[in-house]
Order: structure tokens, then C-alpha cells, then sequence
């Protein structure tokens, strides 16, 4: 397995994404200020954490599209995106003293859409002390409810005074570790059971859809075929339930995973 991850931070202007490098590489390398716009290339850095090499990269505050067009944004979106492309993981940072606007939404389906690993990184805690519970609720409701595909804790920190670097690092180090695993066809065929046990697939035009195997057939990015008779009778909302099902199961988080519905009877015939 390769010993390094490249993991790119990314997020809205000014939120705070060049104090979380500094503070990581524990020196002051990238330029930090209260003006939003600070950063416009990208700033690599790479740590150590035991055997790992983890590569860092602090890149320019992200716009919405439609307030993309000028110069220094352009450039900052496209080394965004070439940076994106390079990356194993991504810490998405957000401002907890701020609500999730549709800029964060835009990004956040961005990185999505790469099939990349994202840690949620809520940061400026210190500006929302009485208000922290509310937050955290508010935070894993939302990324709970409008991405299916992906368990997400948000990691709530304040860069400037409580950044738990140790903790990051070590969770970099983990999602690094698991990135090759493959789950036994045994192993995830209990969960499948379990599922269906728990819920299983509503009628649809007089016929009910039917999960007879599932198998791990790819890990980056996840993929699981699931095999079966008119699973294409399977609605969004059993979808939706089967995968987040899935993932808790097998506890997998900050992974995005695919799932492919075959209808075949017989699933060690190759299709
Ligand atoms: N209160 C508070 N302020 C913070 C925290 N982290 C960063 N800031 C401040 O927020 C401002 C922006 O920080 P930067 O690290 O430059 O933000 P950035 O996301 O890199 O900004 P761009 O490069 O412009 O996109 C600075 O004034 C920081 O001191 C935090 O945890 N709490
Ligand atoms: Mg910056």
C-alpha cells in the first residue's frame, strides 16, 4: 500500500482553512488574515504520523459559481478542482458561527462527485460556545439527511485555540489504512441479512423487489453490487435506507460508496 495520502483542505473564503495547516505542520507557513481571499495557490506541506506520509494542501477560499468569474477566483477554482483530482481525502471546513449557505452545499457536492473520502471540519467554535449543542445538532442533521451515500461526524474544533491535531492525524491515519479493505462476501451477506430482517423492500406493481447477495467489489472508490430479482422495483427511499444500513453495519465513515443493483439469479455467473 502507498505510504502517503495527499488530503486537501477545502472550503468557503476565510474560514479558516490556512490556520488549520499552520496549525497541523505546526508552523506558519501559509499566510493567514482576516480578509477573505488570502489564499490563491495551493501550499503544500507534508507530515509525518508513524509510517505515513501525509501530504497537505491548503488551497484558496472556493466561491459560488455564479460569483466565479473573476481572475483570481477562476484560478482558484481550477487549481481547486486539478488539486481535487490528486486527492485521497478532503477536510471540508465550514464556519460554525455560520449556517450551511449554497456555497457550501456547491462544494460539497463537488467533492461528492469526485467519489473522494471528506472529514467535516467545523471550525471557530470558540465564537459559538452557548450555542455548541444547538450547532452540532444542526450540523449532523444536515449532512444526515441530504447525503445518503456517506456517514459524517462534523469534527467541531476551533483552530485558534483547541485545534486537536493529534486527533486529525490519527483519523487521516485510519481512513489511509482502510482505504484497501475488501469485506468478505460472509461478513457483508450477515449485514445483508440483517437489513432486510430489520425492513425489507415495499411491493411495487404487484411484485417485491428481492436482495439475494451483496458483494464488496471495489474499495476506492466503494463499491458493492447487490444481486437480486426486480431490484429495479427498488424505490429511492429503500435505496437511501439500504446504504446508510450498510455503512453503520460495517462502520464505515467518511466513505462515499456505490451500489449496483443486478438483476441476475444466480450471482457467481459473470455478467
Ligand atoms: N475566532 C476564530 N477565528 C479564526 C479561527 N480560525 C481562523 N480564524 C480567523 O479567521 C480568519 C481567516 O482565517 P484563514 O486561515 O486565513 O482563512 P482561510 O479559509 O485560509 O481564508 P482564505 O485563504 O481567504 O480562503 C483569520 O482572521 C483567522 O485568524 C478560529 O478557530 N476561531
Ligand atoms: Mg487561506
Amino acid at each position: 500500500m502507498a505510504k502517503h495520502i495527499n488530503v486537501s483542505i477545502i472550503g468557503k473564503p476565510n474560514v479558516g482553512k490556512s490556520t488549520i495547516f499552520n496549525k497541523l505542520i505546526g508552523s506558519n507557513i501559509s499566510k493567514v488574515s482576516e480578509k477573505s481571499g488570502t489564499t490563491v495557490y495551493p501550499i503544500l506541506f507534508t507530515n509525518k504520523f508513524k509510517d505515513l506520509s501525509i501530504n497537505l494542501i491548503d488551497l484558496g477560499g472556493l466561491k459560488k459559481k455564479s460569483k466565479s468569474h473573476e481572475n483570481k477566483q477562476q484560478l482558484i477554482t481550477s487549481e481547486t478542482i486539478k488539486q481535487l483530482n490528486y486527492s485521497d481525502l478532503v477536510f471540508f471546513v465550514m464556519d460554525g458561527s455560520d449556517e450551511v449557505t449554497k456555497n457550501d452545499k456547491q462544494l460539497f457536492r463537488l467533492i461528492l462527485n469526485k467519489l473522494k473520502n471528506v472529514i467535516i471540519i467545523i471550525n471557530k467554535t470558540d465564537l459559538i460556545k452557548k450555542d455548541l449543542k444547538r450547532k452540532e445538532n444542526y450540523f449532523k442533521f444536515f449532512f444526515d439527511k441530504n447525503y445518503p451515500n456517506i456517514l459524517l461526524k462534523p469534527i467541531f474544533i476551533s483552530a485558534l485555540k483547541t485545534i486537536k491535531k493529534e486527533f486529525l492525524l490519527k483519523k487521516i491515519f485510519d481512513i489511509h489504512s482502510n482505504s484497501n479493505k475488501i469485506f468478505n462476501n460472509q461478513i457483508v451477506n450477515k449485514v445483508l441479512k440483517t437489513i432486510i430482517e430489520k425492513h425489507q423492500p415495499v411491493y411495487s406493481k404487484n411484485s417485491r423487489p428481492n436482495i439475494k447477495f451483496l458483494r464488496h467489489v471495489n474499495s476506492k472508490p466503494m463499491i458493492f453490487k447487490a444481486f437480486g430479482n426486480k431490484l429495479t422495483y427498488l424505490n429511492r427511499e429503500y435505496k437511501n435506507y439500504f446504504v446508510k444500513q450498510l455503512l453503520s453495519n460495517l462502520n464505515i465513515h467518511n466513505q462515499i460508496v456505490i451500489i449496483k443493483y443486478i438483476n441476475n439469479k444466480n450471482p457467481f455467473k459473470k455478467n
